[in-house]
């Protein structure tokens, strides 16, 4: 069991979110509640049937239901209400920054329109205290033309995200799908990331640096099968946004305690702790450190440096990453 200490240090310590996708943060109740509103018919009869159904093989598994989540998203309000709730969660977690990935394509496929997707979930973040800047999605299972229309769509929007990410279907869609979208969004001046190495191998890490050229890893943990790439990921100080939860819903690892988080803090790998979809993996932040902390030997250095990394590795300027790092070592000369 964790102790109280470490368990109110977890809790209130400040830190960023690095790896939450919007559209799981969706709660049953909020997917019934839109559903109600916009007359959307859904495969599930009650909120306690949708919940059964949370009960994960693999990834693709948890993408059928989260996709069919997202079916109820049709108006401006809708994206608004959804992200508003998200945040309200972060503050109560007291997440400080978070850097939100939104799916255009899971939107735009059902005739959504660019705008109303954007626009509802940036005026969410800008009423909330909690900082908060968007990443553009693309959907790995879809073609790279379709990311082509969907960056165009959006460019008109362009201040309003600060970078793009891949996601969906890793197997069998290697990062290198993405060469030309993510050259355009590089000289466009987005930030960049993929997520890489969470069930696919290490060699789509490696492409994910070296085609796309990411600035960070979602997930990432498969890298440990490779010494080498540990070891670069290491020396370059290459930020993995890992998500436990997650990793555990989706049988990445079979239990907590043989999660590897702890590994890539040994060896020496900026590592951060992330939600993913918290709706459908059992919990949001905090809910994370704390599951990851009662399976594994980790303590107040751990808690520190995680919370370090989490804005170490954030899109922000130097001068507010600093503000933050320096709120964290407050924080914890205090503990
Ligand atoms: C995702 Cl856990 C995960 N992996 C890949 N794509 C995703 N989209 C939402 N959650
Ligand atoms: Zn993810």
């Amino acid at each position: 069991m964790l102790n109280e200490q470490l368990r109110r240090v977890l809790q209130q310590m400040p830190k960023a979110e690095l790896h939450i996708h919007i559209e799981g943060s969706l709660e049953p109740e909020l997917i019934f509640a839109l559903a109600e509103r916009n007359g959307v018919k859904l495969a599930y009869g009650s909120v306690e049937e949708l919940r059964a159904a949370y009960a994960f093989t693999d990834l693709q598994s948890f993408l059928d239901i989260y996709y069919a989540g997202a079916s109820v998203l049709l108006k401006e309000q809708d994206f608004y209400d959804m992200t508003a709730a998200y945040l309200k969660r972060a503050e109560e977690d007291n997440v400080r920054h978070t850097e939100i990935f939104f799916d255009p394509q899971t939107h735009t496929h059902r005739g959504v329109a660019m705008d109303v997707i954007i626009n509802g979930i940036y005026r969410a973040c800008q009423d909330s205290p909690v900082s908060a800047t968007l990443i553009l999605c693309f959907l790995r299972h879809l073609s790279e033309e379709d990311a082509i229309v969907t960056l165009e769509a959006a460019l008109p929007y362009r201040d309003k995200f600060i970078g793009v990410g891949l996601d969906s279907s890793e197997v069998g869609n290697p990062p290198e799908k993405f060469a030309r979208v993510f050259a355009r969004c590089r000289e466009l001046g987005l930030h960049l990331v993929a997520h890489a190495g969470e069930e696919g191998p290490p060699a789509y890490i490696y492409t994910a640096l070296d085609t796309l050229k990411v600035e960070r890893i979602d997930h990432g943990v498969r890298c440990l099968e490779d010494p080498a790439l540990t070891e670069r990921l290491a020396r370059e100080q290459m930020a993995l946004t890992v998500c436990p939860l997650s990793n555990i819903k989706l049988c990445v690892f079979d239990k907590m305690e043989q999660h590897n988080i702890l590994d890539l803090l040994n060896a020496n790998i900026v590592a951060t702790v992330n939600s993913d979809d918290p709706a459908y993996f059992g919990g949001y932040m905090n809910d994370n450190f704390i599951a990851t902390f009662e399976a594994l030997p980790l303590g107040l250095s751990h808690a520190q440096r995680l919370a370090r990394n989490s804005f170490a590795a954030a899109f922000l300027p130097a001068a507010q990453k600093q503000q933050y790092l320096d709120e964290v070592d407050a924080f914890f000369a205090k503990v």
